[in-house]
């Protein structure tokens, strides 16, 4: 133990910390001071940045017994309060900074040491600024923080006043459609808002704090496991197996297509018979602090007997490759696609056909937050289970048999999450830490540390594509032809649905009246396929839009015109047959036209012989909603005091639910004069709220959305007296109307069949994006310049959030093209491993145009937009490395050596 006195936020405190203590968990864990965040917890995200004496450090990789005596310490909570904002978090806020808002506590602190040092920074400053401290966002492109700064410098030098920066609400009460906030923004920039492991360590003193043991193999049998040495490792109060499992011990992943030749019940809670992927679990060690639990893992025995493990589609598809799940075929799931007549003919007659073999792999979500949660036994006998979940109904219904728990004794509560991008539309350790409390029924907590964050949850499935396009002289597509296999790793959950995404969203975007293809979902051992933002488009798009940019090459027509030749327009039908429900592509392409030819001149004149510049163009479309009748269910309720509160369960990932509930809810409100101050939200708790469904599939703003509205105009309803005032809710009582109402809405959509024609979605959301690149030829380095994204995602709710939307999944594209992977287990098991893109990887010229077309089956005309910015950014920049120096990338990602190799060829 060390003792010593330091001056925190200003105050004089002493500290008594083990001697291996690091900053970050004195000032978390002794101190109470959780704004300052854990992410990485290994000095490459930013999260944990405090200023000592003056200096940005980051608290995770500092050891307390290194900070001296009397050390000067600010955390986010010593840079302003809720009560009192400073400038920089006035600025945040102002600015959409804090999405999820995990990245934000170090960021502010960060952006206060370059303030006090640098008063004037330009925009390139920042960038260095936050490029060399590591300040690592996931969510938001990192555009609107550097304007964030900007403007906060401008505050504290005087050049504007706080008031400048502060949300008005409108004479009219309408926010809908306008820059106001969210709810959370405060909490987040302040440090307040407690996420998972915030809650956690202010859980009741009894507490058991769990550890994992895990597979170090990617497939093997189980002979047996020895827990007898951990049971006795000092702090062990239960070491859990297989065998404390009530339930069945499989997480069910609700199979639906009763073609799939799977059951849906292969992903073990714990590992019973079989390890299927690295990172299983076979056991549970349950201690009075992580540490121990941890120490006490490492001596769990398990004797195995390791097999053969298949690490892709084509691995796992060979003749002579064993069944990963005995009696199910590694081959599970097979989705044809044929729309208009036979193609074969059409290819045998075509004047132009291209070809090529394309590959888009497992990308990691690295969320800032890695995966957390716990779970105890309520007052009323119910097993209570607090995660990450974006989806908290389906989740019940997946875990419940397993853990063997009626489901109306299982409730779920999403705790403020710092990012999920997806990953957490699987249950993660859900189930893991529902085992644990039931087994010893004290509350049990357990946090992955961020390898455990890589390697033991889901990842977007790769998928490798053949495509043919066939087109006459003029660049009009007369046919496609498409093969698909998706490596789902090896737990089927939701597999079969990604696998349809193939038929839905290869080609996507174009009126082609003729296509045959068959994708298949494989069983694999590498790390199962969760769902991941755009889920299925970045691989299907990817293919069809850089070989749209190859047919214009062998057309000799601009890439530009040929897909303005063949975008929908009245009469075109999607590749599942369905009439789009608006045309605005044309329009798109037409607004981007005279910037891409200005970007055209641009990269002629600045290529050098080292450094060549190209600019290129793609097309996403994506649906919102799950396939078919999606439906959704939201609550309100008039108050005693006239308030109005809303119950939903629109999950937040960190993208915001609550400015999308509050925006939808204060516009079906304003009618009856209810004003946004007078909304309350009491969202994502199974207990409290209703089953609005998962937030995936950039459904809930249109889903949900339309409950809200429908609960809201039914409570404005009810308000409505004869003379066309409203009730106040002394009115309500004494006129015996109720006060509560329910609102659902089910989407007017129809699965696709077979063939996978069908109307799956009642809103898609549509883009054309272009990205400008310099490719440095000698080192086969690709710098992202500028990215334009022209977005029809309807009409606006929350601007603030659609434009942060936008930014985040732009560079999340730039990162899925050009750095991100997660194939080679051991160097991809860390952010800096698996190429997180860092602030000086993304452009900070981002520039965002909208058309918005009223949608017809959303809340007054709003689409989706989560997931529209990840369809397709990727290819723009594969396709502008092509134009810049001819190197034609298939295979992502676009690492240079791969680029170098496309040179050579
Ligand atoms: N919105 C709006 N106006 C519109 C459309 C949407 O203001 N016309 C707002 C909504 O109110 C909501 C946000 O935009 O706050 C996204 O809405 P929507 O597209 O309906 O998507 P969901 O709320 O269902 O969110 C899920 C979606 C998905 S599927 C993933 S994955 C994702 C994403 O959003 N993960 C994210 N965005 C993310 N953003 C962050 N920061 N972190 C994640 O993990
Ligand atoms: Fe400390 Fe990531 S740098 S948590
Ligand atoms: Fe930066 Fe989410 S807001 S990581």
């Amino acid at each position: 133990m060390i003792s010593k006195v330091v001056k925190i936020n200003g105050n004089e405190i002493r500290v008594i910390a083990p001697a291996d203590a690091m900053l970050a968990e004195v000032l978390r864990e002794q101190l109470g001071l959780t704004g300052t965040k854990i992410g990485c917890g290994q000095g490459q995200c930013g999260a944990c940045s405090v200023i000592l004496n003056g200096k940005l450090v980051r608290s995770c990789i500092t050891k307390f017994s290194r900070v001296d005596e009397s050390a000067d310490i600010i955390t986010v909570e010593g840079v302003g309060s809720p009560e009192d904002l400073h400038p920089i978090q006035l600025a945040w806020i102002a600015h959409g900074g804090a999405q999820c808002g995990y990245c934000t506590p170090g960021f502010i602190t960060s952006t206060k040491a370059l303030l006090d040092s640098n008063p004037n920074p330009t925009r390139d400053d920042v960038r260095d600024w936050f490029q060399k401290n590591k300040n690592a966002c996931r969510c938001t492109g990192y555009k609107q923080l550097v304007d964030a700064v900007q403007d906060a410098a401008k505050i504290i030098n005087g050049d504007m006043s706080k008031e400048d920066l502060i949300f008005k609400i409108p004479a009219d009460g309408k926010i809908f459609g306008t820059n106001f906030p969210r709810p959370t923004a405060v909490g987040k920039v302040t440090g307040t808002l407690d996420y998972g492991p915030d809650v956690s360590l202010k859980l009741p003193e009894n507490t058991l704090r769990l550890a994992l043991v895990q597979a170090t193999v990617s497939h093997a049998n189980i002979k047996s496991i020895d827990t007898s040495e951990a049971e006795k490792m000092p702090g062990v109060y239960k070491v859990l197996t297989h065998n404390d499992v009530k339930g069945k011990n499989r997480i069910t992943g609700l199979i639906t297509f009763p073609t799939n030749k799977g059951d849906g019940w292969d992903r073990p809670i714990l590992c019973d018979e079989k390890v299927f992927q690295y990172g299983d679990a076979f056991a549970i060690v349950c201690a009075d602090t992580e540490k121990n639990a941890r120490a006490a893992a490492e001596k769990v025995k398990v004797d195995l007997e390791v097999l053969p493990a298949y690490m892709s589609a084509p691995a796992a598809m060979a003749d002579d490759a064993m069944e990963i799940h005995p009696g199910t075929p590694n081959v599970y799931f097979v989705q044809k696609i044929a729309k208009g007549e036979d193609t074969a003919p059409i290819f045998e007659n075509a004047p132009v056909v291209v070809e090529d073999d394309f590959y888009v792999g497992r990308q990691p979500h690295m969320p800032m937050e890695p995966d957390n949660g716990f779970a105890y036994i309520n007052d009323e006998g119910k097993l209570v289970i607090h995660s990450k979940s974006i989806g908290l109904h389906l989740h019940a219904a997946m875990i419940a048999p397993g853990l063997g728990v009626e489901l109306d004794n299982l409730v779920m509560v999403q705790n403020y999450a710092g990012g999920t991008f997806g990953y957490k539309f699987s249950p993660t350790m859900e189930a893991l830490v529902g085992v644990a409390a039931m087994a010893t029924e004290r509350p049990c907590s357990l946090r992955y540390n961020y390898k455990q964050q890589m390697q033991y949850t889901g990842k977007r499935s790769p998928f490798f594509i053949n495509l043919r396009l066939a087109a006459d002289k003029e660049g009009k597509i007369l046919g496609m032809e498409s093969d698909w296999s998706v490596d789902h790793g090896p737990y089927s959950e939701f597999g079969d649905l990604l696998t349809l995404r193939g038929a839905q969203f290869i080609g996507s975007g174009y009126d082609i009246p003729s296509i045959r293809g068959e994708g298949r979902t494989v069983c694999t051992n590498h790390a199962w396929g969760s769902a991941f933002r755009a889920y299925g488009s970045p691989q299907s798009e990817f293919a069809s839009e850089v070989l749209m940019d190859e047919l214009a090459e062998k057309l000799g027509m601009d890439p530009l015109e040929l897909r303005y030749k063949n975008v929908y327009r009245q009469g075109a039908k999607t590749p599942t047959g369905q009439d789009p429900e608006v045309y605005s592509l044309p329009e798109m392409l037409d607004m981007i036209r005279p910037k891409y030819k200005a970007a055209l001149d641009k990269a002629r004149s600045n290529s050098t012989d080292s450094v060549k510049r190209g600019v290129g163009i793609s097309v996403g479309v994506y649906g919102c909603g799950l396939d078919g009748p999606d439906a959704s269910e939201a609550w309100m309720e008039l108050n005693p005091d006239d308030t109005v509160t809303v119950y939903a369960c629109w999950e937040d990932h960190g993208q915001g639910a609550d400015a999308g509930t509050l925006g939808t809810a204060s516009e079906a409100l304003r009618p009856a004069g209810v004003t946004p101050d007078r909304i309350k939200l009491v969202l994502n708790d199974t207990s409290k709220a209703p089953n609005s469904g998962p937030a995936g599939g950039s459904r809930s703003q249109v889903v949900t959305g339309q409950a809200i509205k429908a609960a809201g105009e039914a409570l404005v309803a009810g308000m409505k007296k004869p003379d066309g005032s409203f009730r106040t809710f002394a009115e309500m009582q004494a006129d015996k109307i109720p006060t509560k109402y329910t609102g659902k809405w089910s989407a007017p959509a129809s699965p696709c069949d077979e063939n996978s024609q069908g109307n799956p979605f009642a809103v898609y959301m549509y883009g054309v994006f272009m990205a400008e690149v310099a490719v440095d030829v000698t080192t086969g380095e690709t710098t992202v310049e500028k990215m334009t994204l022209a977005a029809d995602v309807g009409k606006i709710n929350s601007r603030l959030v659609v434009d942060g939307q936008l930014y985040g999944g732009i560079a999340q594209g730039i990162g899925l093209a050009l750095t991100e992977d997660y194939e080679d287990i051991e160097k991809h098991s860390s952010l800096r491993g698996a190429g997180f893109p860092y602030i000086k990887q993304i452009p900070d010229d981002i520039e965002l145009m909208y058309v918005e077309s009223p949608r017809p089956e959303g809340p007054f005309g709003a689409g989706g937009v989560g997931e529209l910015p990840l369809t397709c950014p990727h290819a723009a920049v594969i396709n502008a490395i092509a134009k810049a120096c001819g190197a034609r990338i298939t295979k992502l990602p676009a690492r240079p050596e791969k680029v170098l190799a496309a040179l050579k060829r």
